[in-house]
């Protein structure tokens, strides 16, 4: 239904995006694309990149007078290092004679937990710059770019998605259960590291600060939180139609997250049955929920069975530390077979709160997706419809029930 295709290297010319499926007639608003990618250039811990680049998307097709026309949105990114990269990254055989930038050697010392060795085996390329420059996480810019637009879907139909780090390095939030939407939502957008307790923050700053310094880096983990999303949403039909699954896969799918977890996450496996279910009960203000029925606990992270349940969507992911290390690891020069230090290329110490921000786009693209895929829609008029419809038979079919079964 919604799906999206990236292209472009870290330090080439620009980035490119292709989102396919957006129905006809949604407002289109480019400044919060603009914010979006900003949010995600942000958070202490970053490398001198981000200091150059000041992330724009330049719409190309698909929207006409600020309304998508139903066709592909195809948006650019331009990389504003380019100038300094020309030389290295020009996609003409020999160099113009005007390229700008340094004349780079081969990278042929492979990093542990980067791309670089098994690309390189892969692709069978010498210069494992072939590599990384597609493997680069610049790459995630251009996700930003879908996810905005696919946000601007989905608050059509009520649904806003925010997020927070709850772990950096060896600290962790107490309980995370307790950040609710409001909460994480007005973290400020400058926010150092998106997290809600600014005690704990000045402590994972201060790690961050000593990673730094020891030439290591520092992962982490955050939280997705969604709110408005309508009841039905995936399905427990076949395995790949699971939104549990879809999420996994596309949060996975962002460089360095290593584990990915659904409203309690890995502490499911821990506790008894009568300590991970939601109870079901009856609502108390019927005009807040559809069906009647409230959960006074959301341990399922809004989902049972692969389809949402109304209540807040909750998924987790976990980052590893960036692969780049100032002081490298041992590794071996491809070019000699020698034993000799990993290649040092410009990086971030700490990236998790951008990558929190990627997290949120994944899910607004997987969440846009498997709302057209409930209620269709090739206009947002028709979109509307049809979730005006369901909710209606849904409030008739609950509301009728005035008198519930004990
Ligand atoms: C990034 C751009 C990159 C890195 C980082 C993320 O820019 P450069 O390589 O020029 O410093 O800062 O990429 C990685 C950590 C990686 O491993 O590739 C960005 O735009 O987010």
């Amino acid at each position: 239904m919604l799906r999206f295709l990236t292209a472009g290297e870290s330090h080439g010319r620009a980035l490119v995006v292709i989102l396919e499926g957006l129905p006809a007639g949604l407002r289109v608003d480019p400044d919060a694309i603009g914010r979006e990618l900003r949010r995600r250039q942000g958070g202490y811990g970053r490398g001198r990149r981000m200091a150059i680049e000041s992330d724009r998307a330049d719409i190309l097709s698909g929207v006409r007078a600020g309304e998508t026309l139903g066709g592909p949105v195809a948006m650019l990114i331009e990389n504003r290092d380019w100038p300094n990269w020309q030389h290295t990254m020009r996609a003409t055989p020999e160099a113009p004679a005007d390229a700008g930038g340094a004349r780079r050697g081969p990278v042929t010392r492979p990093r542990p937990g980067h791309a670089d060795l098994s690309g390189g085996v892969k692709y069978e390329r010498e210069d494992l710059r072939d590599i990384l420059e597609r493997a680069s996480a610049r790459e995630t810019a251009a996700r930003v770019a879908a996810g905005a637009l696919a946000r601007q879907l989905l608050a059509h139909a009520g649904i806003r998605i925010t997020s927070h780090v709850f772990t950096l390095g060896s600290h962790s939030l107490a309980d995370r259960a307790h950040v609710d939407f409001a909460r994480a939502s007005a973290l400020p957008d400058d926010s150092p590291l998106r997290c809600v307790d600014a005690t704990l923050e000045q402590s994972m700053i201060a790690e961050i600060d000593r990673a730094r310094e020891a030439g290591d880096t520092i992962g982490g983990a955050f939280e997705v939180i969604v709110t408005g999303v309508p009841v039905g949403l995936g399905s427990y039909v076949q395995w790949d139609r699971k939104l549990d699954g879809r999420l996994a896969q596309a949060l996975m799918s962002i460089p360095a997250i290593k584990a990915v977890g659904i409203g309690l996450g890995p502490e499911v496996a821990t506790r008894p049955g009568s300590r991970v279910h939601d109870e079901i009960v009856v609502a108390e203000k019927t005009a807040d929920s559809v069906t009647g029925l409230a959960r006074p606990t959301n341990n399922a992270g809004g989902l049972e069975g692969g389809v949402t349940n109304g209540e807040d969507l909750r998924v987790s992911a976990y980052m590893k530390p960036i692969s780049t290390l100032m002081k490298p690891l041992r590794s071996v020069d491809l070019a000699t077979m020698s034993q000799s230090p990993a290649a040092i290329e410009r990086s971030d110490v700490c990236a998790v709160p951008a990558a929190s921000v990627v997290g949120e786009a994944m899910v607004a693209v997987v969440l846009a997706d498997a709302l057209l895929e409930r209620f269709g829609g090739d206009s947002i008029a028709a979109l509307e419809r049809a979730m005006a419809s369901t909710d209606a038979a849904l409030r008739e079919r609950f509301g009728a029930r005035t008198h519930p079964v004990k």
